[in-house]
Order: structure tokens, then C-alpha cells, then sequence
């Protein structure tokens, strides 16, 4: 068994189910992560890309990391990890995935429930009118012009950037009305997403985490599962169908 009994004698298919993800979850179908050692952030900065001031100051560099990163992920697949997480809306009549991730691997897994809280790269809107140019392949690394002159970005929250107040909002409810919340691969350091599942635990939810290594959250959790999601995941999912 991978979870603990005092977790798995609470289920039944009236469990109210969070989860959290992170980059940690795309890992397996090939995405770098951000602050793993062969992270995306290694090469580059945070600072240096994922904020507006960046943007503007270098916005063919900003706009073609995005591109680099739309290319990775338009070659991959969801992993078993991802078909878990989508698999547990079908189990269950309350799930919600509450995601940081912009690749979305989740939605092309099955999930519907799913809160981009960190927006999604295949959309994109004008920084001037606010024109949207969503899932439109954009050729080339140059940042790309609208109609009204204004640049075209990426509809992802950077840093520094308030997340969407609906969006946020929803997932702070579904967390404190949570039986169970899940993080899975995510470094938890990043705010307010990193809040969750401190929230859900402060309003009586148990908290489990699912990371190959212990994060600031570790030390609060119910239960931490050390592995792979993309392993770990479909032997939970199993065995909670088997509790239902
Ligand atoms: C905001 C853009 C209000 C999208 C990203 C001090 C204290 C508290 C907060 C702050 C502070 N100073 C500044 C802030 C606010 C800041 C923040 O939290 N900074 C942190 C770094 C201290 N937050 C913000 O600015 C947010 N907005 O607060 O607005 C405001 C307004 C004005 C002024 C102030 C505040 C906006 C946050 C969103 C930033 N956008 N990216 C994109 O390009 O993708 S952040 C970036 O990090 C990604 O979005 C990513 O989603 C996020 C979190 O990273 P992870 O997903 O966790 O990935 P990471 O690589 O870190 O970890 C991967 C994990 O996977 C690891 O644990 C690894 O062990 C694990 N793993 C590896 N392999 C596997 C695995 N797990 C499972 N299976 C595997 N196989
Ligand atoms: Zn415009």
C-alpha cells in the first residue's frame, strides 16, 4: 500500500479531492522543469524572463523562450502521472486540479476541472488593446505586432503579476473544503499557489505530497510520498478506486 490507512479508511466517492501540480508533473513527458539541476531556470533567470519589465525590455527574448518552450511541449504527451490526475474526476463527483503548469498536458490528458492559475502558453493577447491571439502558431522568434502596433504576449502569469481574482479565489475555496489536498511536483515555493495546501491542511484537509525531494512543505504533511508521479500516481489512483 502506498497510502497510509488512516488516509485510505476516509475515502469513499464522496471525498472531496485537491491537487496541486507543479512542473514536477510534466517532468516524465519531457518538460524541464524551472530550479531542478537541469531546469529551465538554470540557463536563465527568473528575473531575466518571467516578468513584464523583462518583457519589455527584451520582448524578442522573452517571446522566443516561450516559443522554445511551446516547441518542447507541442512534441510531447501527457505521462501516466497527468491520465492519473484525469482518471480521479471519473472516480470521484468532487475533484479539482488546481495547476502552475501552462503546458496543457493536463487538459490533453482528460482533466476538465482543471485551474490554470498560472495561464496557459497557447494563449496570447496585446499588451495595448488586449486583442487575444489564442492557439495561433506564431512562426519565428520575433515578439509578434497587433493590429494596433501594440506587442503580442504570452497570457501567463509572471512574476510580480496578480493571478486571475476568479481563478484564486475558486481554488482557495476548493483547498479549504478539501478531505484530501495533493501536492505533486511542485517546489512549493512559489506565492500565493504555495499557499494551498497550507490552507487546506489550516481548514482540516490531510495533506499529502508527491516529490522526489522534500520541500518546505514536507515537514507539514500527513503523509510524504518520495517518487516520480508519473509512478506514483496510477498505484494511489488504484488504490483509492479500491476503496470506493
Ligand atoms: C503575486 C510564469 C501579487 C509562467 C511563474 C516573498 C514572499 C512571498 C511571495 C513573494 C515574495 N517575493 C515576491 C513574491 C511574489 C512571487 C513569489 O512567490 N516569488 C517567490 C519565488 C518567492 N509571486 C508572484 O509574483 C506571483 N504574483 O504574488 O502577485 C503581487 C503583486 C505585485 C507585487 C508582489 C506580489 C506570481 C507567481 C507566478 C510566477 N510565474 N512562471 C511560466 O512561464 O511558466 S513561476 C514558475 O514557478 C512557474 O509558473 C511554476 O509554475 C512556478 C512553480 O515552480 P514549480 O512548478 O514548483 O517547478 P519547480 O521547477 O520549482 O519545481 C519542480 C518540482 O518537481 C521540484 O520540487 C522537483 O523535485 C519535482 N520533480 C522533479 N521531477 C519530478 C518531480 N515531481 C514529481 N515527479 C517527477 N518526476
Ligand atoms: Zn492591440
Amino acid at each position: 500500500m502506498i497510502l497510509n490507512n488512516d488516509i485510505l479508511e476516509r475515502i469513499s466517492k464522496e471525498t472531496r479531492i485537491a491537487i496541486l501540480t507543479g512542473a514536477g508533473v510534466s517532468k516524465e513527458s519531457g518538460v524541464a522543469t524551472f530550479r531542478d539541476e537541469d531546469g529551465l531556470w538554470q540557463k536563465f533567470r527568473p528575473e531575466e524572463l518571467a516578468n513584464f519589465q523583462a518583457f519589455i525590455s527584451n520582448p524578442d527574448l522573452v517571446w522566443d523562450w516561450y516559443q522554445y518552450r511551446r516547441s518542447i511541449v507541442r512534441d510531447v504527451k501527457p505521462n501516466p502521472g497527468h491520465y492519473a490526475i484525469a482518471e480521479l474526476e471519473r472516480l470521484f463527483a468532487h475533484v479539482t486540479l488546481i495547476t502552475q503548469n501552462v503546458d496543457n498536458l493536463h487538459g490533453r490528458a482528460g482533466s476538465r476541472n482543471i485551474l490554470e492559475i498560472h495561464g496557459n502558453i497557447d494563449r496570447n493577447y496585446c499588451i495595448s488593446c488586449r486583442k487575444r491571439y489564442d492557439n495561433i502558431e506564431f512562426k519565428g522568434s520575433k515578439v509578434p505586432q497587433c493590429e494596433c502596433g501594440g506587442l503580442v504576449r504570452p497570457d501567463v502569469v509572471w512574476f510580480g503579476e496578480m493571478l486571475a481574482e476568479e481563478m484564486i479565489q475558486q481554488a482557495f475555496k476548493a483547498a479549504e473544503s478539501a478531505d484530501i489536498f495533493f501536492s505533486v511536483g511542485t517546489s512549493a515555493l512559489v506565492y500565493p499557489a504555495a499557499h494551498l495546501p497550507i490552507s487546506a491542511k489550516q481548514s482540516g484537509a490531510l495533506l499529502v505530497e508527491i516529490n522526489p525531494s522534500e520541500t518546505p512543505l514536507t515537514h507539514y504533511a500527513d503523509q510524504f510520498i518520495r517518487g516520480k508521479s508519473g509512478e506514483i500516481l496510477p498505484e494511489i489512483v488504484k488504490e483509492l478506486a479500491n476503496q470506493i
